[in-house]
């Protein structure tokens, strides 16, 4: 049977829903998803393969102007997902609909689409009223030159069957690029700080999930007994590590169960995690630290 094979990078504004719409469409919670802007950090690969059909999705970091080196480094992950895409979905948030600002993103990538297909996402549509829709589906053909505009609604799984009906439609004659049993191209090891940052997002408030890097210092599987886990929580002031060990080492330790199980259900197999709690002055600046740990920790083609 002949095969059909691509690549689709998925980018937008901050808050868009564009690891909603990776795990919507992939049937598994890979990518982080939260309510605060800047979740995704790295590009992260989702590979969706059903009978002849392959499609190699790359989830993005929101787009905006970086303010400091981490988020340079989030820009580029952005530049290499779009770099060698067949297909580029550009998510909009429907109840924040703004021509001016998805012509801001359209133009800020143009350049880089070549010669792929860019199509427009329309997502959160369950936030809005059915007329609503039509109208801003009307804008966006009016006022630009996509290839396809497709309404979803990531979080309730509303018209993601649609969208990847149209995504198979334009994909090109080609072998699978990775073995139909793969979901990811990225190592366990990023999946397992992934996990831990997605706990931290969830257990601390304010800035404290933006100062922490999760760096994986060692990952031993061992033959016999558990695999062994030894990770730094990585964040910038003595204070901020304080809050993040919490009360007699209680906070830690709620981070350290929640983040063992998920490892565990992730790996499907029992872990011993050690935490770590470390400061690094301005890390987020810190060029030698990003490429070391940006290289170790994204997608395994890097
Ligand atoms: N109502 C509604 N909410 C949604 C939908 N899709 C995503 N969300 C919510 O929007 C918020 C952001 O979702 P994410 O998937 O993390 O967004 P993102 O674009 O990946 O965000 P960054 O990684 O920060 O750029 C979460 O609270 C989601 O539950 C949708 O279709 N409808
Ligand atoms: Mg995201």
């Amino acid at each position: 049977m002949q095969k059909f094979s691509g690549f689709v990078s998925i980018i937008g504004a901050p808050n868009a829903g564009k690891s909603t719409l990776l795990n919507a469409v992939l049937g598994e919670k890979l990518s982080i998803v939260t309510s605060k802007p800047q979740t995704t950090r790295n590009r992260i690969t989702g590979i969706y393969s059903k009978d002849n059909i392959q499609i190699i999705f790359t989830d993005t970091p929101g787009i905006l102007e970086p303010k400091y080196m981490l988020q340079q480094f989030m820009k580029k992950e952005i530049e290499s997902g779009v770099k060698d895409s067949d297909i580029i979905l550009l998510i909009t948030d429907a109840g924040k609909y703004d021509r001016a600002k998805l012509s801001e993103l359209y133009s800020a990538y143009e350049k880089q689409f070549n010669d792929c297909k860019v199509f427009c996402i329309l997502n959160k549509i369950d936030s809005i009223r059915k007329e609503e829709i039509l109208m801003i589906i009307g804008d966006i053909a009016e006022n630009f030159r996509f290839d396809e505009i497709i309404p979803v609604s990531a979080l309730k799984n509303f018209n993601t069957d649609e969208l990847l009906k149209t995504i198979i439609k334009y994909l090109p004659q080609h072998e699978f690029y990775f073995e139909s049993g793969y979901i990811t191209s990225q190592p366990e090891k990023f999946f397992v700080s992934e996990i831990i940052r997605r706990n931290i997002l969830k257990l601390y408030s304010d800035e404290i999930p933006f100062s922490v890097y999760v760096d994986i210092e060692e990952f031993k599987e061992r033959e016999k007994g558990k695999d062994y886990i030894s990770a730094s929580v990585i964040t910038e002031r003595e204070t901020q590590k304080s809050i993040l060990i919490g009360e007699a080492g209680s906070k830690i330790k709620l981070l350290g169960e929640r983040s063992r199980k998920n490892i565990e259900e992730f790996l499907g197999r029992e872990v011993f995690l050690d935490l770590f709690v470390k400061v690094k002055k301005d890390w987020k600046n810190d060029e030698e630290f990003l490429k070391r740990n940006f290289s170790k920790l994204g997608n395994a083609a890097n």
